[in-house]
């Protein structure tokens, strides 16, 4: 049935009114919703702020969650409107007032989603290539380092189904827990003994795979933020990976020069006929009596801290 003049003239100017008034709750909801994100959630969003890398973590869910909530309400705002405008009560046999489509709020939509789209590509390949604070493994060979002087170098050595530390500018000391200084950068050199495992500490914003023979090396910079973070195997290594866990903390510099001092003299006896640091971690490969590391080792060479 073709509508009449008159009706046309009517749909239209419920239309517009429709749509600001859609507009402007959209828009009210939206400025809520932002200033929650970003000043209520926004600062207890994961991975927190412990490290460099965390933190940038955290920015980054920041932004896209920043992005998503006004796509998010202009959806469930339309939505809510056409359910409570539209919809056919028990009684009603006819037909709904036949639709057309808007061309200038199509245009606005595609236009506003690809360029939030090609805004986030960019903003992702820039973060990506930003290695300050990723936090991930780099490999052996790492593309970019810190600019800091001193690092403190942790060995993180894993094993069905643990993890154990060396500290090579502590005499190469090792120890079952991981306390780190704040307000420190740390270089994490992260291997395996036996299969793939992947060292996860979660509220550092640090995650590396352990791999035989690999030294894959992250880096990030404690805060002064003290307190415990998890450390978590995340790569499924065998019947107890869901036990290979443990936590570590971040304690004032002063704390934790007195400990590692402290464990440094404890095991010094025993360190001594070690190599402080070995980018590789290798049982002899005859299996048998020997050093724990081969005097030739084919996979990487001792470091001197
Ligand atoms: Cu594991």
């Amino acid at each position: 049935m073709a509508m009449t003049e008159e009706a046309m003239r009517e749909r239209k100017e419920y239309a517009k009114k429709a749509g600001w008034k859609i507009f402007a709750i959209w828009l009210v909801l939206s400025l809520i919703g932002e200033v929650l994100v970003l000043y209520v959630w926004g600062p207890h969003m994961p991975p927190g702020d412990m490290t460099t890398s965390a933190a940038s973590q955290q920015f980054d869910f920041k932004v896209l969650t920043a992005m998503v909530v006004p796509v998010l309400l202009m959806v469930w705002v339309y939505g809510a409107w056409s359910l409570i405008n539209f919809h056919a009560t028990k009684t009603d046999r006819g037909d709904g007032i036949p639709l057309r489509g808007n061309r200038r709020v199509q245009g606005i939509w595609y236009v506003t989603s690809a360029a939030l789209v090609l805004f986030l590509a960019g903003f992702g390949t820039y973060e990506l290539i930003n290695g300050n604070g990723v936090g991930s493994g780099e490999g052996p060979s790492p593309i970019w380092k810190p600019t800091a002087k001193h690092m403190l170098v942790v060995q993180v050595i894993a094993q069905q189904w643990r993890f154990t530390y060396r500290w090579p500018q502590f005499g190469g000391m090792e120890t079952t827990s991981i306390d780190l200084p704040a307000d420190t950068t740390i270089q994490f050199d992260v291997t395996s003994l036996d299969v793939i495992h992947d060292f996860w500490a979660y509220q550092l914003g640090v995650k590396a795979d352990a791999n035989p023979d690999v030294n894959n090396v992250a880096y990030t910079t404690t805060s002064n933020q003290l307190g415990r973070f998890t450390v978590r195997c995340d790569e499924l290594c065998g019947i107890w990976h869901g036990a290979m866990y443990n936590y570590g903390h971040v304690v004032s510099k002063s704390a934790f020069y007195t400990w590692a001092s402290n464990m440094e003299a404890q095991n010094a006896s025993v360190t001594k006929l070690l190599p402080p640091f070995a980018t590789t971690y290798t049982p002899s490969y005859s299996g048998a009596g020997g050093g724990y590391y081969p005097s030739y080792d084919p996979n990487g060479h001792a470091v001197t801290y």
